[in-house]
């Protein structure tokens, strides 16, 4: 009821207070083929105790998403899309904070309907021309992320003048079309989207330099947790996945230069982590 409340009564608070740095935000895929959790949540009992599991561990919100953005995925249709997410939503999506991980407006919107306070759009509002007025009429949180290209060609030798002036001003032109589209400044979070359309290289250069992106005046999201680069780092140049003591450093590392949202798989070892590293700062 808290959600619904807040959407029909109320401005939500800015998405800084509702989600202060570091919090964690739990991955729920919904998906049969994502390279790191592929098929765990399929059945809706699983997905819904698995997003219960996570805000017990201390996840501050769940992204839930039915479409794999893993590299060389296809699109998914609507139809298929909200047949993965609605199940699990109508279950959670007023018990829980939940955030949905969709480039669809019509999923978006539904999912808003079922208490989603976050729309999570890996495209930055490029992949549905109506999205934005969907996040704008809701007055709701997004998260704009950069990604070169499609899930389906974006790790085909990706290339940048320099990856993060490049991500810093696609990600300074998304914030400023979302604004001027209706969407509350102070509702928006940015994402440098490692992994999407970067090489190994890239994405920590993104990570080394992102008191860079801070700069922008938006919280930052960063999802390191499991994702391949990790894994090549590590010695295995076919790596699909990273371990979760290469994810954990990792998160850390971005909490360290600025990162306010951590996007993970393992919630409680990130919560443990990032409490940790949160104390040395002070
Ligand atoms: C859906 N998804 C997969 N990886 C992601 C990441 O790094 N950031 C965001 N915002 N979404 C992601």
């Amino acid at each position: 009821m808290r959600h619904l409340l807040a959407v029909t009564v109320g401005r939500l608070p800015p998405i800084d207070a509702r989600l202060p740095r570091p919090s964690v935000m739990g991955v729920v895929n919904v998906t049969p083929d994502s390279f790191s959790d592929g098929g765990v949540n399929l059945r809706t009992e699983d997905a819904v105790a698995n997003a219960r599991r996570m805000i017990d561990e201390g996840a501050a919100i769940v992204d839930v998403g039915g479409e794999s953005t893993r590299p060389g995925s296809g699109p998914l249709s609507i139809e298929e899309e909200l047949a993965r997410v609605l199940p699990v939503l109508e279950e959670i999506g007023q018990e829980l904070p939940v955030s949905i991980d969709t480039a669809k407006a019509e999923v978006a919107r539904r999912a808003i309907a079922l208490g989603a306070e976050l729309v999570n759009d890996v495209t930055a509002l490029r992949g549905d021309p109506r999205m934005a007025e969907v996040v704008a009429g809701a007055g709701l949180y997004v998260c704009l992320m950069h990604m070169l290209g499609k899930p389906r060609t974006m790790q085909l030798d990706p290339r940048y003048d320099d990856v993060v002036d490049d991500v810093k001003a696609f990600l300074e032109e998304r914030l400023r079309f979302a604004v001027e589209a209706g969407i509350a400044e102070d509702r928006i979070c940015l994402d440098p989207g490692i992994g999407f359309g970067k090489t190994i290289e890239h994405n920590f250069e993104l990570i080394r330099r992102l008191d860079e992106l801070t700069a922008l005046g938006r919280p930052l999201v960063v999802g390191f947790s499991r994702k391949s680069s990790l894994g090549k780092i590590l010695g295995d140049p076919d790596a699909k996945t990273g371990p979760l003591p290469a994810s954990i450093a990792a998160a850390v590392a971005a909490y360290e230069r600025g990162a306010t949202i951590l996007r993970v798989h393992d919630v409680r070892e990130h919560v443990e982590a990032l409490t940790a590293a949160r104390a040395v700062v002070g």
